[in-house]
């Protein structure tokens, strides 16, 4: 035949990189959904090109998020990061997040990693040293992050801002802005003590960060070209450049974190900034990886064949893409990245994925709650991957791509195929006439070759190739599934059912062209759904794809005019490739979002808030507030926070799921007089339809009481006004 495979990359080695996520909380989907998915799909896409790969990641396990989380569950920050750095290692690996390497922040090898950095650059005059006053608290004897200091919000006056923001009207805040701080350490009120830090004086930098970004250019080389950079990428970068850069410190008042080198003078008590030593992670994991691998780690990093790529979440861009920069430049002799492809945010059933209101899809839950169906979460991940805009994922949504898409489009054709081929030929690939005339997938009688159908299927191959080159995974994905589709109506046009009774050698025909489509979906699929890839492997007998270099064997074999999968060949026995999920499955998890939602009420209104907005007292009206009487009372199974109460109100009795079971014991209550919100919308949780809101007050030590009638002789049903 006369087409080529063409290789559209400049580079054989390609280094990787996912952003480092905090050990702090586990991996939801807006986590796959952002870095994880696109990263892994990416490095997977080069090996099958035959590119040499390193892709790294690794726990962040420094920052005031990891000392705070500790601090409030009485636990130490090394237990802490000990816990996550697990959970995520085993999490990514179920999923099939392909990490050479997953490192982490703790280890040894990045502590004199990132020492080195900071030496290098101090002993090059890079930084700035500048003396500024911050809080201190005296009991603790330490400076205060600014998650660590507390106090009432100017702005809207909620007593419980954060040094760094108000979580009730959202502003951003300095430590200084807060009236009557108090340190969240001791309790008491922090002193103002000078102290010194070094900076990194980004100003300096910003000529050619601007030159760099926007164009692409630096000393005169062209490094990359900006048209490959996503939009809001360069946006991102530009909006900061053009309100101007300025120094950024780059040491920290800690004690987690990596330690400021004991050979630079005032390095005591003071740490690195999370956010130098996080990216500089990228470096220790590919160190460690090169120890490991017996290979040379500076190949990697500082030679102008390979080709740096980070992936992360757009919260990450300036880090990324203005601040590590420079930090590498300072250093010399480091590659900049080519390309910084950060995806943006997926929202959840409507609402912000929130991890400390438990609004999430947790991956490593979805494993335990779906097992199996791995596949199915990456697939509607990338179908609806927050690429450009912000997305979202619905268990709906989630459900159709599944049964619609995944089972009905390429399960059910390939299932046709392995069925009948099966049937027909005892699984053995037969010899077939190259040019029987047979219906082309397009259908309306249009009539078509063999090698003319193998020249649109390379040509489809390559158009997923495209796209993932240019970070477009969703038009890859529906590239493949457009495969699929001409798979299905292949069988359909020609209908070798009805076909094998009048031409048995068109049937060969047709079924050897479907075949190939087979072969290809292993192969295209693996980057996105790996495995599935491995089951196609087994219903084709064919070895488990290593991810080297398969991709380019395919296109020169089909370059060449032959199969991929020639005649002669045996097949396994057929077997479904994934499997419908029904509405039971979906309302289980829909339900069990709703339950962190009616907790997160019980919390918000049990916690000191600033007053809401001034209501009329028409809206207060609205309210119907009843008595009423706990005659029954159980555990929600499944579930440690919830209780399934049914409350007598004199004309009726109501169902209400109450999220205190830490609070109190089912027994205990039964007879208890309480309050209820008696008209609110009546809502399923867990499978249980809740018809009402119990009210309820906190008593100051994060456990609940009841707002019960003063006489215990109150009828029930009485309205509260
Ligand atoms: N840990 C922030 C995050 O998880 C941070 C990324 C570090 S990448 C070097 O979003
Ligand atoms: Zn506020």
């Amino acid at each position: 035949m006369f087409f080529l495979y063409h290789d559209m990359s400049h580079y054989e080695k390609y280094l990787i990189t996912a952003a480092l996520p905090y050990a702090n909380g586990p991996l939801h989907i807006g986590h796959l959904a952002g870095a994880y998915l696109s990263s892994d799909i990416y490095a997977r896409f080069l090996r099958l090109q035959g590119k040499e790969v390193v892709f790294v990641c690794g726990s962040d396990e420094h920052g005031a998020a990891i000392t705070i989380k500790a601090l409030k569950e009485g636990s130490t920050p090394q237990d802490i990061v000990d816990k996550y750095h697990n959970l995520f290692k085993d999490t990514f690996e179920k999923i099939g997040v392909s990490f050479d390497i997953y490192h982490r922040t703790s280890s040894e090898l990045h502590h004199e990693t990132s020492q080195e950095f900071f030496t290098t650059l101090y002993d090059k005059g890079i930084f700035e040293t500048r003396e500024s006053e911050q809080y201190y608290d005296p009991k603790a004897n330490q400076f205060l992050a600014d998650r660590y200091i507390q106090g009432t919000c100017p702005n809207c006056s909620f007593a419980e801002a954060y040094g760094d923001q108000c979580e009730s009207c959202g502003s951003t805040l300095s430590p200084t802005d807060l009236i009557n701080p108090i340190s969240k350490i001791s309790g008491d009120k922090p002193i103002k003590k000078k102290t010194t830090h070094w900076y990194l004086p980004l100003n300096n930098d910003e000529a050619w960060i601007k030159e760099w970004v926007e164009e692409g250019t630096l000393e005169g080389k062209q490094l990359h070209d900006p048209n490959d950079w996503k939009n809001h990428v360069i946006g991102q970068c530009k909006s900061w450049i053009e309100n101007g850069l300025h120094p950024r410190a780059m040491t920290r008042d800690l004690d987690w974190g990596v330690d400021v080198p004991q050979s630079i003078d005032g390095s005591e008590g003071k740490k690195l900034y999370v956010w130098l030593d996080a990216p500089i992670g990228y470096i220790s994991a590919t160190k460690q990886w090169a120890k490991d691998n017996n290979k040379n780690w500076e190949d990697y990093w500082k030679s102008d064949d390979t080709a740096l790529v980070h992936f992360i979440g757009k919260d990450n861009i300036v880090f990324h893409c203005i601040i590590f920069p420079s930090i590498l430049r300072s250093h010399g002799d480091y590659n900049l990245p080519v390309n910084v492809p950060a995806n943006q945010f997926m929202n959840l059933e409507g609402r912000k994925i929130s991890t400390s209101k438990n609004w999430a899809v947790w991956v490593h839950e979805y494993l335990e709650d779906l097992p199996g169906r791995e596949d199915a979460l990456r697939y509607c991940m990338v179908k609806h991957m927050p690429e450009l805009k912000d997305s979202e994922f619905t268990w709906k949504t989630f459900q159709e791509a599944n049964n619609n898409e995944l089972v009905n489009n390429v399960g059910n054709f390939v299932n046709r195929a392995i069925v009948l081929l099966n049937k027909y030929y005892d699984g053995v690939l037969p010899e077939y006439d190259a040019w029987a005339e047979i219906e082309g997938p397009q259908g309306q009688d249009e009539l078509t070759c063999y090698d003319g159908e193998i020249l649109g299927l390379f040509d489809n191959i390559h158009r997923v190739y495209e796209h993932v080159h240019k970070y477009d995974f969703r038009g890859g994905l529906k590239t493949i599934m457009e495969i699929s589709t001409m798979g299905n109506q292949l069988l359909q046009n020609n209908a070798p059912w009805q076909l094998i009774k009048e031409d048995e050698e068109a049937v060969k025909t047709v079924m050897m062209l479907v075949t190939q489509y087979v072969g290809a979906l292993r192969i295209v699929l693996r980057p996105y759904l790996p495995f599935a890839s491995d089951k196609l492997s087994d219903l084709l007998n064919l070895p488990n794809l290593k991810e080297d270099g398969e991709w380019v064997e395919m296109m020169n074999t089909l370059a060449d005019g032959e199969d991929i999968l020639p005649a002669g060949h045996k097949i396994s026995a057929p077997s479904h490739l994934f499997t419908r999920i029904d509405d039971e499955l979906i309302t289980a998890q829909v339900d069990k979002l709703n339950a962190s939602l009616i907790l997160d009420e019980v919390a918000t209104t049990a916690s000191h808030s600033a007053v809401k907005e001034t209501i009329a007292f028409d809206d207060f009206t609205k309210l119907d507030l009843r008595t009423a009487t706990i005659v029954s009372a159980e555990k929600v199974k499944k579930t440690n926070k919830l209780l399934k109460l049914e409350l007598d109100l004199g004309f009726e009795t109501r169902t209400v799921v109450s999220g205190i079971a830490k609070s109190y014991d089912p027994e205990k209550i039964i007879g208890k007089k309480v309050t209820l919100l008696a008209n609110l919308a009546p809502r399923k949780i867990k499978g249980i339809e809740s018809q009402g809101m119990i009210l309820m007050a906190d008593d100051g030590d994060e456990s609940l009481c009841f707002i019960s009638p003063e006489k215990d002789d109150w009828s029930n049903g009485m309205t509260i006004s």
